[in-house]
């Protein structure tokens, strides 16, 4: 099942997330299909994104998110970093936890 997430993020990444500033949190989500994965799987999602594995997906984790599940895809833009953590940082202190995460993808 895991690999059924990988596989579908995949194929979005790669056909829809080619333009830069076309980067869209929610919609990829959607997109991908995680949001209607478990929070098991959005967790070994989040453990992919959070490369250092410190707990927290900092900016520049962040901005190699499409990269991490399509090797070759760009980086996201600085403008679409600070708005993907605009939409995910609640709390406010710069970087994604696990938690946020989880509340972002499957709101
Ligand atoms: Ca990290
Ligand atoms: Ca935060």
């Amino acid at each position: 099942q895991y690999l059924e997430v990988w596989r579908t993020f995949i194929k979005t990444c790669t056909r829809s997330l080619a333009a830069p500033d076309s980067f869209c949190a929610k919609k990829f989500f959607d997109l991908s299909g995680l949001s209607k994965k478990s929070p098991q799987d959005v967790k070994k999602v989040f453990g992919l994104v959070d490369k250092d594995h410190d707990g927290f997906i900092e900016e520049e984790e962040l901005k190699h998110f499409l990269r991490t599940f399509c090797p070759g895809a760009r980086l996201l833009t600085d403008k679409e970093t600070k708005a993907f953590l605009s939409v995910v940082d609640n709390d406010g202190d710069g970087r994604v936890g696990a938690d946020e995460f989880q509340a972002l993808v499957l709101s």
